[in-house]
């Protein structure tokens, strides 16, 4: 898919990657497209539009369908970009093609946000490529943070395994929830309790939404109970790979309490992941949830958890990428040759295992 001078207003790469740099929103746009759709080359363009990245803090929201997280990133977006931040937003949905409901919904949802200057939207969905979503999306918000996006927002699905990764691409992962249909167990089972920096009870204009409150937090003390079962007292931190929230549990609290010398007191290693109500549709609880984003970065910055964050992250896109280009390859020399092979796989007279065994060392 080689991109034709004729219908390419930037006049090919040099001539993208110059308005990239200069600015245009509308090479942006394009740049994202061509990672979306891994057009030739796409790789080279991303690794020269590296430079200044990580400037961005990265806010992943996640949460069932229909939870309100389009509506609160907008409201969330608007109130960053009013404090004179620039906002970029990836709106994932991961089984949607075009027609599909959410993306639509989205779509005329964020439409209003898309012509206001320092606020920039795209939705992304999942073309069957290789690679899968997440990587494509971190890509996009790499983009989106080197062109000069200070935040950016990342709305995914809270519903498979790519987006709890799409989560810990994130700085701060917020978590929406609503008060139907035992949203809180359903959270639990999907494994966002563990990716969860902040709750958003959204739809708090709904019966029952002080209820789910209270699940949440009783939720969080049982994981806190688990994760302190055998941890010396008085060790406030804990890491364990892949327990986002683990690190961030109080230790102690017993009334034989002894100050140690050098303990933490308060110590800013100690994040109580904030349960917020909100109400999306009428930006209630948008500023809290802008102030305790605020509070996790700084407490993320403080203990040296934002640093481990992203060094994770970067660990997980390298491999990632790897993943990608081995699979591309794969596909690649099994089209070329799969003609040759197929009457004897079919047959019976090979076996798949002899066919790749062949198709690799012809590689
Ligand atoms: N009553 C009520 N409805 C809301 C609230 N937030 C969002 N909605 C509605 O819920 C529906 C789904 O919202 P959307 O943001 O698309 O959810 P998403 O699928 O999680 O992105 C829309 O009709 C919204 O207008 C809220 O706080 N209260
Ligand atoms: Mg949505």
């Amino acid at each position: 898919m080689r991109v034709d001078r004729a219908v390419d207003p930037f006049g090919g790469r040099s001539g993208l990657i110059e308005a990239f740099r200069a600015g245009s929103e509308r090479a942006l746009a394009r740049a994202i497209s061509i990672v979306e759709d891994q057009s030739a080359g796409f790789e080279a363009l991303l690794d020269e539009l590296r430079s200044g990245v990580g400037s961005a803090r990265r806010i992943g929201i996640t949460g069932p369908p229909g939870a309100g997280k389009s509506t609160l990133a907008a409201r969330l977006a608007r109130r960053l970009r009013n404090a004179g931040h620039r906002v970029g937003i990836i709106a994932v949905d991961p089984t949607s093609p075009f027609t599909g409901g959410a993306l639509l919904g989205d779509r005329i949802r964020m439409a209003e946000l898309a012509v206001e200057p320092g606020i920039f939207m795209r939705s992304m969905a999942s073309r069957g490529s290789a690679g899968g979503l997440a990587t494509a999306a971190t890509e996009a918000a790499d983009l989106m943070d080197t062109f000069g996006f200070d935040r950016v927002i990342l709305e995914t699905l809270g519903v498979g395994q790519s987006e709890l990764e799409i989560a810990a691409a994130a700085d701060s992962t917020v978590v929406v929830l609503v008060p139907e249909s035992g949203d809180g167990i359903q959270a639990m089972k999907a494994g966002l309790m563990e990716v969860a920096d902040l709750f958003c009870v959204n739809k708090a204009d709904r019966p029952g939404a002080a209820r789910l409150v209270k699940e949440i937090e009783v939720m969080k003390a049982i994981r806190a109970g688990y994760a302190l079962r055998g941890v010396p007292r008085h060790h406030a931190r804990l890491t364990s790979p892949g327990e986002r929230s683990g690190w961030a549990v109080e230790a102690g609290g017993g009334s034989d309490d002894v100050e140690h010398p050098g303990d933490p007191i308060a110590s800013p290693s100690v994040w109580d992941v904030p349960v917020l109500e909100t109400v999306a549709t009428e930006g209630r609880g948008v500023a809290e949830l802008m102030a305790k984003l605020d509070d996790h970065f700084l407490s993320l910055t403080a203990t040296g958890e934002l640093q481990a964050r992203r060094e994770r992250a970067l660990l997980d896109q390298t491999v990632r990428i790897l993943i990608r280009g081995a699979e591309t390859r794969a596909l690649a020399a099994w089209e070329r040759t799969k003609d040759e092979f197929l009457e004897d796989l079919l047959t019976g007279r090979v076996s798949p295992y002899a066919v790749v065994r062949q198709l690799s060392t012809q590689e």
